[in-house]
């Protein structure tokens, strides 16, 4: 067998170990891998270079060349390729695979045997077909083996297969030949590819880069410039560089997706229905501003909803925005050289800033509808249009003379409006100081608050204009029968007035006027009021006296009123102590000093202060026969066993539905004595807003409490359950039922200490009664016992700052908790401050924060709850306060439409508002309200600023993304609170 033979054998085992390699920058030009024919190449001689055609497992060929004629000297074999079209190549490889043989272990061939070959390559424009001038080519390398196997190798079937990469170029004809020239050497020719590299097409910052060669100088690196994606458009020329090795290096600039179009996965796409984009740039499709819209895709703008408009130079991320609604409270002030008009800005500015006002004089004849307009004569100051105060001066005007003058609120989309401009007007006499039309400022309604025989008690908003210098009220008033031949006046500063002397069952007019450092303004309407006769009821008199005389005088006259109680009562108790037994004093020793009991009022008796709390007990409650109750289920777990439903059997009675407090067995004394301690205070309470004890079971097992059954379970899931069921009245209803429990609480001088709405009862028709006696302490004469409470940690939401700070409780901090529990009713059992955690409520309630409105809410009622949530605890309102606050507005039901929502109701309020801190930015506010998850959504919808927001309706709330009805009730209610807040900014003369 010749060697060339015996190397056939080797190749079987070469098609297992040859793998072809392959990148993603290399264009190939051959790979003998791939070809599947004859490969056709040339051999010189004819018995050199062998071709030998393998089939592989998948009956593929595989092409190889040997040559192996070591043992003959002046070895001269030629092997060519066929022509290789060079294509764009400039610089071409040729990776060579072969296997070669080690002389030394070839016997007999040391002078003939060579362990190298050489390559050569030869360029040409098109292919020579046979002929093979080997002159003709140029020598690119001497080839030899890294790795050469010997006899050895093949006995152990060892094959050293090598690679070999070999650089031509530069190339520029449109092809060459490879030749392979063996001076007797053993080879075996496995593999033959031949490629040159690229930078492949690629997408970067949104261009297109193409397939690119790189230059034959590995040293210098070609630059291609980027073409931008569909709709993107280029900011720097994108460029990148093409290195010699076909990576792509050191990209510049950029494109940015156009309008309209937003980047995802590295393309521009069209922004979606509802959303635009205005400018091009790496920059997310945005959601159409309040009051816009846009249809189609590809929006770059959003389009303004009938009636709104966007101003020329109106960004196009603003809401869309409307004229303002006239001014309001349009005043002025008269003397001889000046006339004063001052109004109050309009209650919707339309959702802009540029407010400002333009003011038309009209000069009117005696007649209505005399009018034209004023001449040149009338100067205004400092002008009569585009005013931006609201306030003008005129001067030189005509003593005797009807002005009237038309007061127009501008801002820039006013001009974009094809409806009438609205305006508010007020006519001036110049002679009597004019008069106001309906529609101008008053000095508010003088409202009756009561009559009796001999007075008349009256009251009226102040002016809420903040520079208006207000000196004092003028009330005017005469019989009816007797017109206004003589009348009285008096004055007073307070907003309220209780005029004295007047005849019984007698018909009085009054109006009022306002005294300004300007002067006077014009007496408002008349307004006619009637004293009482003798038979009227004097007890509710004076019980209204308390109130208006309370409100309306201050605290100077409730002191002099409570000095005189206090006299009063004194002497009594001295009188009655003389006459009590030793028990009775120990219950005098236990009033609540402050909350003085009303005489008729039973006073509470602390049962702790009894030396045997079983007395307390039997003093208390009535002891049950055990057989009369019949226990039906359980309906609840109580802190000291379970609460059951039941019925309780009374001789001569009907049967009565009743609620079981049972204590669970093994309990140790302590907890028996607690348990009953809720009876013994209970007992001593009786009126329909206390949850009523029918008796207790102490003598048998199980220790039982028994108490009248309320249907509706406790008030806090009974909201819960019937969101949105109730009206604003029933609510009220349930309030006020409440309130007057807790009147009848703090009369008796029992401090509740965890009114809450979970501790509220509602029986089947909806009446409410105070229940859970289990934290109450009596506070005042052991000064010990304000700072200690057993067992109970504090409701830090319901409780008032002073008791959670120093325990200083009283019925002040039961009234802050009563206005927790409003605002629980108002917003159907919502968490009070939410998620919020103890700590940031106390921190919150001490830098001024009170909770919002809930959605919904009466003004009225809101102001009530900031009233009860005055920090100096002296200012809080009273119970038997709040108690005819609430029979007036369930009386006056109209006096509950004002929603805090409507801004143009801004009310006036019982007492101080509470001022709010007032956020700077969107992420402070929703920060504030724990909703900073939804940050995101308020400024991707273009929400950006606390007036956008302060403008959101409840749809606008839902369309950025807030799911969740408790969180859109939650922002809401937030906004609301927000718009008094600017208001209340806006009229103190700051600008957010
Ligand atoms: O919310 P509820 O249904 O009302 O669940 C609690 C439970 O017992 C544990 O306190 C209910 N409950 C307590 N007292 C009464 C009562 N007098 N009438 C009806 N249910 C009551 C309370």
């Amino acid at each position: 067998m010749t060697s060339g033979k015996k190397y056939c054998l080797v190749l079987l085992f070469l098609r297992i170990l040859f793998t072809p390699s392959s990148h993603g920058n290399q264009v190939v030009l051959l790979d003998t891998t791939t070809v599947l024919g004859e490969l056709g190449w040339k051999t010189y001689p004819i018995n050199g270079w062998d071709a030998i055609t393998e089939m592989d497992e998948h009956n593929r060929p595989i092409h190889t060349f040997q040559v192996c004629n070591v043992m003959e000297p002046n070895q001269n074999n030629w092997l060519r390729s066929n022509w290789i079209f060079r294509q764009a190549a400039q610089k071409v490889y040729v990776e060579l695979r072969f296997t070669l043989r080690d002389c030394n272990s070839i016997p007999w061939v040391s002078g003939t045997c060579k362990e190298t070959f050489n390559l050569f390559y030869h360029e040409t424009d098109e292919s020579h077909g046979g002929a093979f001038k080997p002159a003709q080519y140029t020598k690119i390398d001497t080839i030899a083996a890294d790795e050469s196997f010997t006899q050895m190798d093949l006995g152990d079937r060892i094959l050293k297969l090598n690679t070999e990469v070999r650089e031509v170029g530069p190339v520029s004809r449109k092809g060459f030949y490879l030749a392979f020239q063996d001076i007797g050497a053993c080879i075996a020719l496995v593999s033959v590819r031949v490629y040159y590299k690229k930078c492949p097409f690629t997408l970067r910052n949104l261009a297109s880069f193409p397939d690119t060669v790189p230059r034959v100088d590995s040293s210098s690196l070609v630059e291609v410039r980027g073409a931008c994606v569909d709709h993107a458009e280029e900011r720097d020329t994108p460029k990148l560089y093409c290195g010699a090795d076909g990576d792509w290096l050191v990209p510049l600039g950029k494109c940015v997706c156009s309008m309209g179009y937003e980047e995802i996965d590295g393309a521009c796409a069209a922004c979606k229905p509802g959303f635009y984009k205005a400018f091009a740039g790496n920059i997310k499709c945005s959601k159409c501003p309040p009051h816009s819209y846009s249809y189609g895709e590809g929006a770059i703008l959003c389009h303004c909803e009938k009636g709104f408009y966007r101003a020329e130079k109106d960004p196009p991320t603003m809401a869309c925005t409307r004229p303002p609604s006239p001014p309001r409270n349009v005043l002025f002030h008269l003397n001889d050289t000046c006339l004063l008009l001052e109004w109050s800005p309009p209650s919707d500015t339309g959702g802009r800033r540029d407010l400002t006002y333009n003011v038309l004089c009209k000069r009117c004849g005696p007649q209505p509808g005399q009018c034209q307009l004023c001449g040149e004569e009338l100067r205004f100051v400092p002008r009569p249009q585009g005013l931006t105060n609201s306030t003008v001066t005129v001067m030189d005007f005509s003593a005797r003379a009807n002005y009237t003058f038309e007061i127009e609120s501008l801002n820039g989309v006013s001009e974009m409006s094809h409806f009438p401009r609205p305006f508010t007007a007020i006519t001036v006499s110049t002679d009597q100081g004019g008069s106001a039309p309906a529609g101008a400022f008053m000095v508010g309604m003088l409202k009756k608050d009561w009559a009796s025989q001999n007075s008349i008690a009256l009251s009226w908003l102040e002016p809420d204009l903040p520079s208006l210098n207000v000196v004092d009220y003028e009330i005017k008033y005469y019989e009816k029968e007797h017109e206004e031949l003589s009348y009285s006046s008096t004055r007073t500063k307070a907003p309220s007035v209780i005029i004295t002397g007047l005849k019984p069952s007698t018909c009085y007019v009054f109006s009022l006027r306002t005294r300004t450092s300007a002067g006077h303004s014009a007496y408002s309407p008349k307004y006619e009021y009637e004293t009482t006769d003798d038979t009227s009821d004097m007890a509710s008199d004076q019980g209204q006296v308390l109130v208006i005389v309370t409100a309306a005088v201050g605290g100077f006259t409730l002191l002099i009123i409570l000095t005189l109680f206090f006299l009063i009562t004194g002497r009594c108790q001295w009188y009655i102590k003389s006459k009590m037994s030793s028990e009775d004093k120990r219950r005098t020793n236990y009033q609540n000093g402050h909350a003085l009991p009303y005489p008729g009022v039973k006073t509470y008796v602390d049962p702790d202060t009894y030396e045997d709390p079983a007395q307390a007990v039997h003093e208390f409650a009535k002891e049950i026969d055990p057989t009369r109750i019949r226990i039906e289920r359980v309906i609840g777990a109580g802190e000291f066993g379970e609460v059951c439903s039941g019925r309780l059997r009374t001789p001569g009675k009907r049967e009565t539905a009743v609620a079981i407090k049972t204590l669970k067995g093994g309990y140790v004394e302590r907890q028996r004595r607690d348990f009953l301690r809720e009876a013994s205070i209970m007992g001593q309470f009786d009126h329909p807003n206390i949850i009523r004890l029918e008796g207790v079971v102490t003598k048998s097992r199980p220790v039982m409490i028994v108490v009248e059954y309320m249907e509706n379970g406790s008030l806090d899931s009974f909201l819960r359950n019937h969101d949105g069921h109730f009206t604003v009245i029933q609510l009220v209803g349930m309030l006020r039922g409440i309130a007057s429990g807790m009147k009848y609480l703090s009369d008796m001088g029992y401090v509740h200490r965890d009114l809450a709405a979970r501790n509220i009862l509602v029986n089947s028709n909806l009446v409410c009664k105070v229940s859970d006696f289990g934290l109450s302490r009596v506070l005042e004469d052991d000064p010990e016992a304000a700072y200690t409470t057993t067992g109970g940690k504090i409701p830090i939401r319901w409780t008032a700052p002073e008791a959670i700070s120093y325990r200083k409780f009283s019925s002040a901090s039961d009234a802050w908790s009563y206005g927790i529990v409003m605002w629980e009713v108002m917003s159907y059992g919502e968490r009070p401050y939410w998620e919020m955690s103890n700590q940031d409520v106390i921190l919150s309630i001490e830098e001024g924060y009170r909770l919002p409105a809930p959605m919904g809410c009466p003004v009225a009622l809101h102001q009530l709850m900031l009233h009860c949530w005055q920090k100096e605890r002296s200012q809080r309102p009273k119970f038997i306060d709040m108690v005819s606050f609430l029979d007036k507005l369930i009386r006056n039901p109209s006096s509950l439409l004002a929603l805090v929502e409507d801004m143009q109701c801004l009310p006036d309020s019982p007492g101080e508002v509470v001022d709010y801190p007032m956020f700077i930015s969107i992420g402070d506010w929703l920060d504030s309200i724990k909703m900073s998850q939804y940050k995101n959504s308020f400024v991707a919808a273009g929400f950006s600023t606390l007036d956008s927001v302060a403008q959101m309706t409840i749809e606008d709330v839902r369309r950025i993304g807030v799911v969740l009805i408790g969180h859109q009730r939650r922002i809401v209610s937030s906004i609301q609170t927000l718009r008094l807040q600017l208001l209340h900014e806006q009229e103190k003369g700051f600008h957010v």
